[in-house]
Order: C-alpha cells, then structure tokens, then sequence
C-alpha cells in the first residue's frame, strides 16, 4: 500500500480553504510547542465567553484529571443559538427532512432559540435544575436538538439513547445515570414504518421508580398508554411557559453530556464529556475538516443517538451558526437516490456519512446515483469505520464525480470530535487513509509493551497528550475509566484501534485491535482482507475474523456478501481467494469462506465481530449477548448455513 493512489488537493478547493498546507503546518506546530497560546486564542474565536478562564489547561494522563478553560464562564446552548441572533436570526440553523420525502421544514435561529428556552423552562417548571441527568429517546426530529439545547441552557445533563435500543438497554442507562426526566416521542418513522417508542419506554420505566417527569413529543398521533402525574404531552408543557429563559452560567469543565458506549468488556459505560472544551473541539473540526463555509448546507446522515450527531449534526454546525440537516429516515426509502435526491432538494454542499451505507448504496448499483445531480456537493466525508479503498474510489467518482475531496475521519466517542482527518485545502488524500493529526493531537504507535515505535510502522495507536474534547471521566466509574484508557500505557491515551503509518507520516487505522488475526506469526488488519475481497465485482459486502488453526495459529474466516443477483459458486470462492492472494499476499487468502446472506450489525451499522467470531470458532453457545443486534436472525441464517458450508 506505500504506492497507494494520492489526490492532490484540487486547486478550487484550495484557494478559498480557511487551512492550506503551509497554514496546516505551521498551525500543527505551534499547537504542540505552544499549547497554553494555540488554545487560548482558539477558544476566544471559537466561543463566546460569560468570563475568562484562569487556566488554559491542566493535562495529567497518568491520573485522568483533565481540565480546559478552567474557572472560565460560559453556556453552550448560548454559544449555539443567542449569540448568533442579531446576525443571523433568520438564517437556517436546522433544514429538518422527514421520512416521507414530502416533508420537510426550515427551523431559524430564532425560531430554535425560543423552542428551546420553552422547553427549558418546562423541565424548570416541573423541578429539573442544573447537574440533573435526563434521558433523551427520540427519534430525528427537531426536538431531539431542542432537548439537548434545553439540557444544556439549564446546565443538566443529557443522556441520548439511541431510538433504535430496546427497552432494556434503555432501563440500563436511565438507572446507571439515575435520571428522574425523560423525553421521549409517541412514536417514531424510519423507512415508512412506525417505531414504537412510548411503548418501549413504558417497558423499561417499570424498572425505574425514581422517573418523575416524561416528556412525550407527539410525532403520529398513535395510541399509546399514558401515565397520569408522570407523563407530560410536549407541546402543552412548552405553550405554557414563557418564551424567556437566560442561560445558566456553567464553568468549563461542568459536563454537558453522557453517552453510553460499549468496550470490548462488561456492560456500556456512560462516557462524560464537558462543556467548554468539547465545544470547542466540535466547532473547531466542523470549520476546518470540512471546509464549512458561510451559508452552506451541511448534512450529516448519523442518528443523535451516536456520538457524531451530537458532535456534527448538532453542537458544532450550530456553535459555527451553520445550516444543519437533521433527517429522519433511511438512505434506501423510497428507494436507493433518496440522500441524492435530498442533496439536490436543499443544495447540501457537505455530505457526511458511514462506509457501510456507502457500501450498501454502492451494491444497488450506480444509476441511482447518476440520475441526480449532485452539483452543490463540494466536500464528502466518511466515518465510524475503515473505508475499502473500492468503497472511496466509488465515493469519489460516482457520487463526487471526481470533483469533491473526500475527508476520512477517525475519532470515538470518547475523543468528542475528529482526531485524525485530512483538511481538504491541506492535505492530499489516499484512499483509506484517515491521513494526518488535527490540531493539538499527538499520536504515537507503541508495541505491546509499550515502546514507541518510529518512522513507517504498524502498532497500537495513542495518544500523547490530552486535547479539549477528551472525555473527563466515566459517569459514576472513574476506576473504569483509568483501567479502559489510561492504564494499558501510563501518560497516554490508549485508542483500542490499531494503526499503520506510512512514510508520508499518513495514519491508517487497521481496526479494533482485537480485530487484528495473527496469521503464522504475520499480523494482518481483518479491513485489509475486507477492502481485498470486496474489490471483486460480485460481492457486496465482506467481514473477515479470525478462528483457531491447528498450524497457523490463527487462519482467516470471511463472510462475504453477494450483489443481488450472484450465484453463489465454488468457482466464485476461488476466484476470491485468489484475487486476496493477488491483493495482499498469499499468507491473507481465507481458509474459509462462508456466503453470508446479512453480516450481524449494531443498529449505528457496525458489523459485531464478536459474533462471527464465535460462529467461525464454532462456539455457538457462548455467543453473548445478542440485543444490540439490528436484526438477531441474521445469527441463526449464519449458524445454520455454517453446518452446510
Ligand atoms: C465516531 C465513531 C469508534 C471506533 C474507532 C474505530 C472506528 C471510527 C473511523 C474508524 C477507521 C475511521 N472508526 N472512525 N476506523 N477509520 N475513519 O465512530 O465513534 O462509535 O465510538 O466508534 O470506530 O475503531 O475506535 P464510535
């Protein structure tokens, strides 16, 4: 891969880019070797202060205490809504687009700001005061961005589950938060369907005594069982309270939010992100990784429920007072053009979304594409997992028509905003890479033991410093914190994910570094055989784990996707074994290939290689848990065509 395609950075791009390669250099410089100044200024462009801090930062990794801003006042529904009414009051901040491609709504920043002081002062008038946690379970529309602000205006704290989880994941995170609010909808509609969410919050409330208010959006109009004294419609809450609700002074490090993520043990744990530093980590990587220029659109395709759209549907395109939309279904509903269609119908410039969608929409085939026109896209981004350099080079050429950068954007929940990215005015792009650190970031690969390791290697990936969107802590578990992240290598953050850099000093990551097979002593990224095999013309979708192997160790199992329509032929699998031998080498040809109809998936689209590999190991009664699941029978399609394999 050292001979990898490069892109330049096309001129156009470059000329109006608020970073170029020069700016990137020298800003990344100045940001390591003078933290104290690079931050300060950043946060008084970036953000509007109550009242300065008195420190700008405080970094001890080995302990986990991490502070930015210090004692400095400020609010961050503020920041994302009053202090852009004077100069744009009447813009666009959210362009909302339902499911039925015939509805759709422009909400102001006017417009925003009282809807959110309204239900602020709603969950004050029902006893819900700064530090409270509340529990958000909503499906895409706009008040799931009114209630975070008003979370936020008021100084409490959100905790977003995703509208997809069940009603016991849901219980699990409102008792591990202790959170007496809920706001929740009637029901929610994804790809023509309603999904049952009252009901399902009905269900996990039996299990939590202490939920004194829920405040219930409604979105159909369906039944739903009602609970007096507790259950408050939303939009009688809202009229009933004055339009005026100043903004909580918070200090910077007060938390703004938890969101639940799950690790490689145990159950999810409640990540905790503050207020001043996370903001500023948002808006400053919403400018700059994607070019975000005055009045464009900006459209990011994740769910509220996932750390992104926190992150980039909500508090960085509003912290910048840019045009967000948030939308409410599905890329294949009505049918495969609809995020074309909806590019063409609000002239979005910025287009954000995950390779498994890509791959997804890439496997329907390319008139679904070419039918649109697409002229407004400027720049295309991807995240939440390695992209196959088949999917980007589709990415670039059918949807981009060679004419848009893409910005591949490594980052978790627990780093609150883009680490590692390409700026599109900056940085020549390789297709796979997620290319270079974003200011302030440090990363390292080490070995095993820990030893930094230099130059073009592959390796576990930290990083060396903390940066201001760094979660502060693990709600309720600073223990676990410490132990999943700070332990492994003492003063460094520990990722999870490994990584390769190449001789440019490009990062590619290689997947979860549990991810990694062992294949007779050579380590191999299970992405690398993924991005091999999906380069045939028949498969749609692939994931490689590893399985026990008497001689290698570890041999290499695939599950591979068909394109509608392909036989599924023994000659095929050759041919695939031979195109990997050819890709990588013949040390990565599969031992087992197993035609896989569905690949288990989380509901945020990632495959759970947990899974597969258990049923390639053939330990099919310690599969684990399988809630989280998109859909649960995709496992027992899988078992029960092992055995005919
Ligand atoms: C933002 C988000 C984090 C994990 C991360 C890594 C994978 C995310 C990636 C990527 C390769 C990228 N990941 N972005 N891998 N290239 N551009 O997805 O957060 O849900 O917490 O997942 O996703 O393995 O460690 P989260």
């Amino acid at each position: 891969m050292s001979n990898a395609k490069v892109y330049p950075v096309p001129d156009d791009i470059r000329k109006n880019a608020h970073i170029t390669k020069e700016t990137y250099q020298e800003m990344y410089q100045r940001s390591l070797d003078d933290p104290e100044g690079f931050w300060g200024e950043q946060a008084e462009k970036f953000l509007d202060w109550f009242s300065k801090w008195d420190k700008v930062y405080h970094s001890d990794l080995k302990n986990g205490d991490i502070r930015f801003f210090e004692g400095g006042k400020m609010n961050v529904a503020h920041n994302c809504l009053d202090r852009h009414l004077e100069k744009r009051g009447d813009q666009t901040a959210i362009i909302w687009e339902g499911d039925d491609p015939n509805n759709s709504e422009h909400i102001t920043y006017k417009d925003l700001h009282e809807r959110v002081c309204r239900l602020a002062n709603a969950m004050k008038a029902r006893g819900v005061k700064k530090g409270d946690r509340v529990c958000i379970y909503l499906p895409m529309i706009p008040e799931a961005a009114v209630a975070m602000l008003a979370c936020a205006r008021i100084g409490a704290i959100h905790s977003i589950v995703f509208g997809g989880f069940s009603p016991d994941a849901l219980k699990d995170r409102i008792q591990n938060a202790d959170c007496e609010t809920v706001i929740t909808a009637d029901e929610g509609v994804r790809g023509g369907r309603n999904v049952a969410l009252k009901s399902n919050a009905d269900k996990a409330l039996e299990s939590c005594p202490d939920v004194k208010n829920v405040f219930v959006v409604k979105r159909t109009g369906g039944d739903i069982d009602w609970k007096d004294g507790r259950d408050i419609w939303y939009h009688e809450a809202v009229a009933d309270v004055s339009a005026d609700c100043p903004a909580e002074q918070m200090d910077s490090e007060d938390p703004l939010f938890i969101l639940y993520t799950s690790g490689s043990t145990g159950k999810p744990k409640g990540v905790q992100h503050c207020s001043a530093g996370y903001l500023l980590g948002a808006a400053m990587t919403h400018k700059y990784v994607f070019d975000y220029q005055e009045g464009e659109v900006y459209w990011c395709t994740a769910d509220v429920g996932w750390v992104t759209g926190h992150s980039y549907i909500v508090y960085g395109p509003l912290a910048n007072g840019a045009t967000t939309l948030m939308f409410e279904g599905v890329p294949t509903y009505p049918d495969a053009s609809r995020c074309w269609d909806v590019v063409d119908k609000h002239n979005v410039s910025i287009f954000y979304t995950a390779p498994t969608a890509l791959r997804a929409l890439m496997g329907q085939g390319d008139e679904y594409v070419t039918k649109t026109s697409r002229k407004s896209l400027r720049i295309l981004g991807t995240v939440g997992e390695p992209i196959n350099p088949e999917a980007w080079e589709w990415y670039y050429k059918v949807v981009g028509d060679s004419r848009c950068p893409i910005v591949d954007t490594w980052w978790q929940t627990e780093t609150g905003s883009i680490l590692i990215a390409p700026l599109p005015g900056a940085t020549d792009l390789k297709p796979g890479s997620a290319t270079l650190p974003f200011f302030g970031v440090e990363p390292a690969l080490v070995d095993a033991e820990g030893k930094e390791l230099e130059g073009a290697c592959d390796g576990n990936l930290v990083i060396k410093r903390a940066w201001p969107s760094m979660m502060r802590t693990v709600y309720g578990d600073h223990k676990r914190f410490m132990e999943t992240y700070l332990s492994a290598y003492p003063g460094m953050y520990f990722t999870g994910d490994g990584a390769r850099r190449d001789e440019d000093g490009y990062y590619w990551i290689t997947g979860r570094v549990d991810d990694v097979i062992n294949v007779s002593g050579h380590r191999m990224g299970t992405a690398e055989v993924e991005s091999a095999l999906v380069l045939h013309d028949s498969v749609a979708e692939a994931a490689v784990v590893g399985y026990p192997h008497d001689i290698k160790g570890q041999g290499i199992y695939a599950y591979v996707t068909l394109m509608a329509g392909v036989e599924p032929t023994d000659e095929l699998k050759k041919e695939l074994v031979k195109l990997v031998s050819n890709e990588i080498g013949p040390i990565a040809k599969p031992d087992v290939i197993q035609w896989a109809p569905g690949l288990p998936k989380t509901r945020s689209g990632k495959i759970m290689r947990r899974i597969l590999r258990k049923v390639a190991a053939n330990e099919l009664d310690s599969l684990g848990d399988t809630s989280t699941l998109a859909d649960p029978t995709v496992v027992d399609n899988l078992i029960e065509d092992r055995e005919t394999k």
